[in-house]
């Protein structure tokens, strides 16, 4: 399974082609719509949400609601683009409006541009924007239906924004109500009573014209043991899955399972111990792993923790020091329109990469033509793993 994406923040439209779904499988776009309306959501998000209302069109490698098993194209057009067709032209000559010079620190600006050779740093910033993650939840939405109809599930869910965190709270309750719950919360936190809280920092950081980062968790459950695997160093399912995570804009932190919390534990209390009974064959009673060992899951929920730095665009009357690429002079970084926080997108955003990954972990145990038979084959191999 490979993907690739295209498009510009403020250009037509945004698109990917996916290659290596297989045939035979039931595809929706109003799932693919759902999943892109999520994304959209989220206390402190900025005006951009407001002009879009992301739709997939499905131009290839679907008929009837079924995979042809030939790649898929999706395409999200940008409703935004009709206030930029000068500004973003395909030809013509290039107009001076909305030219940027000023670097904001953190973000792709400069260092694109030096790369690049380009005087104006829209050309980075409109591909460096997290307007590009739009087709990564629809690739993503569509190996979440591949997943569910095999049983596995993602959920995510936000523990933190800025220094407030309600992790501590979360031990007692089941992964899956703790997606369900988040679902229903503007900042994506899975204890309600919590929410009043956190919109209130993040009024308080607009107020400042300041930023926000946090952390989310993303996890899989019905999971079968065996994918990835311990030969390679690039087939190991933990490094697959921290990089599709390092790869969304702003993240600068991964974990799985306990992640930094298990290097300060003694081995005897870092590890899961194994059990095994004659219904559930071979089982563990904790999670510190996060469902991986050895690079190979082992059946128990995937759970992995992502850290956001704070988005760079600030709105701060004093942004923050940059010097004009032209000029050489000492100047305020770019204000563009932005989020104050996109903590609780970024997680939906989690969801869709782990679900490209584990989707393509399973067509690599399990074969990639056709979905059918590569079901049967799935069967076969839960009977095996009952017996061994
Ligand atoms: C985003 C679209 C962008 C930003 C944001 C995420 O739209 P615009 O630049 O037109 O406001 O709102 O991206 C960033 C903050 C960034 O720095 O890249 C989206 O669709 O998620």
């Amino acid at each position: 399974l490979r993907f690739l994406n295209a498009g510009e923040s403020h250009g037509p439209a945004l698109t990917a082609i996916i290659e290596g779904i297989p045939s035979n499988l039931k595809i929706s776009s109003d799932y693919i719509n759902k999943e892109l309306a999520r994304r959209q959501k989220g206390y402190g998000r900025g005006g951009r949400m407001k002009i879009e209302k992301d739709k997939v069109k499905i131009l290839s490698g679907v008929r009837f609601g079924y995979t042809l098993g030939s790649p898929i194209t999706l395409m999200v057009e940008n409703k935004d683009w009709e206030n930029w067709t000068d500004i973003m032209a395909i030809e013509g000559e290039p107009v001076d409006k909305r030219q940027i010079t000023n670097p904001r620190p953190g973000h792709a600006d400069l260092v694109g541009g030096i790369k690049y050779g380009f005087e104006d740093l829209r050309n980075v910033l409109e591909r460096a924007s997290a307007r590009e993650t739009t087709t990564r939840v629809a690739v993503g939405a569509v190996c979440k239906q591949l997943l569910e109809d095999i049983g596995i599930k993602i959920g995510s869910y936000v523990v933190s924004i800025g220094n407030l965190s309600i992790r501590e709270k979360l031990e007692n309750i089941p992964l899956e109500k703790r997606a369900e719950v988040a679902e229903k919360s503007e900042v994506r936190i899975p204890i309600p009573e919590e929410d009043e809280k956190f919109k209130q920092l993040i009024d308080e950081a607009k107020k400042e014209g300041e930023s926000l980062g946090g952390i989310f968790e993303v996890f899989a459950t019905g999971v079968p043991i065996g994918l990835g695997s311990h030969v390679q160093w690039d087939r190991r399912l933990d490094g697959r899955i921290a990089q599709a995570m390092m790869s969304i804009q702003a993240m600068k932190a991964v974990e799985i399972g306990e992640g930094f919390g298990l290097s300060q534990k003694f081995g005897s209390q870092a590890h899961d111990e194994i059990f095994w009974d004659k219904e559930k064959g071979f089982y563990h009673k904790t999670n510190r792993a996060g469902g991986i060992e050895g690079g190979i899951t082992n059946g128990e929920p995937i759970i992995v923790r992502v850290g956001m730095k704070p988005i760079p665009t600030l709105m701060r009357k004093k942004s923050l020091q940059s010097v004009d690429i032209k000029t050489k002079q000492p100047f305020d970084a770019a204000k563009e329109r932005s989020d104050v926080t996109a903590v609780p997108a970024a997680a939906v955003v989690g969801e869709a990469m782990l679900a490209i990954v584990l989707a393509d972990a399973i067509l690599e145990k399990f074969g990639n033509d056709n979905w059918i038979q590569i079901k049967q084959r799935m069967e076969n191999y839960k009977k095996y793993v009952k017996e061994y």
